[in-house]
């Protein structure tokens, strides 16, 4: 019956749907550890330090800054970091049925693993269409990616630093 969650993610890059599901867990939860992880599976657009870069600048440019810790991952199972800071929750957004059946899997692997529940939450409608995908693409083809992402990652994607 731990009270401390994690929310675990790629973030590559943070988007204004990943801030809307982390203000959730934050108000469910007395300690909440959002975990930009490696991600074996998913070549990534950006490095895992520059991915926790922009999400410790989003979080700290938003009204949850001081209520969460931000942390990466990088060795090994994700589960082992939800058992070393003592937590027993994983919590993710679920934007549709495709989510659904990727993170099923996951969730049963995991509580077999080590006892770890994972918990679902529905984003809000107006940013429940928006992905990290989605983001790169329209940063990638020069677009305004503006109104889906913190003002953070759009800084960064608009200066072009992000070597695409
Ligand atoms: N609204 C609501 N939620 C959203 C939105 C949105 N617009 N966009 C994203 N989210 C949610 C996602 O559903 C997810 O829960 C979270 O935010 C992070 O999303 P991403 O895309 O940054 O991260 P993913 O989906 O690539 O997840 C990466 C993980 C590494 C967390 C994942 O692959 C995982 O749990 N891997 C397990 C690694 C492991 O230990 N494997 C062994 C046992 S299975």
């Amino acid at each position: 019956n731990s009270r401390i969650a994690v929310v675990p993610g790629s973030f590559d890059p943070p988007t204004l749907g990943h801030i809307d599901v982390i203000r959730r867990a934050a108000a469910l939860y007395d300690e909440l550890h959002v975990l930009v992880v490696h991600n074996p599976g998913k070549e990534a657009m950006l490095p895992l330090a520059q991915r926790l870069t922009l999400l410790e600048q989003s979080i700290a440019e938003s009204e949850i800054v001081g209520e969460v810790i931000v942390a990466s991952w990088s060795m090994g199972l994700l589960v082992d970091y939800v058992t070393d800071v003592g937590a027993g929750v994983l919590v993710k957004g679920i934007r549709s049925q495709v989510d659904v059946a990727y993170e099923t899997p996951m969730a049963i692997v995991n509580r077999h693993l080590a006892d770890v529940e994972t918990v679902f939450l529905l984003p809000d409608p107006s940013h429940a269409l928006v992905s990290s995908s989605l983001v790169r693409q329209v940063a990638a083809l020069g677009g305004d990616v503006s109104p889906f992402v913190p003002a953070a990652v759009a800084r960064f994607l608009d200066t072009g630093a992000r070597g695409i």
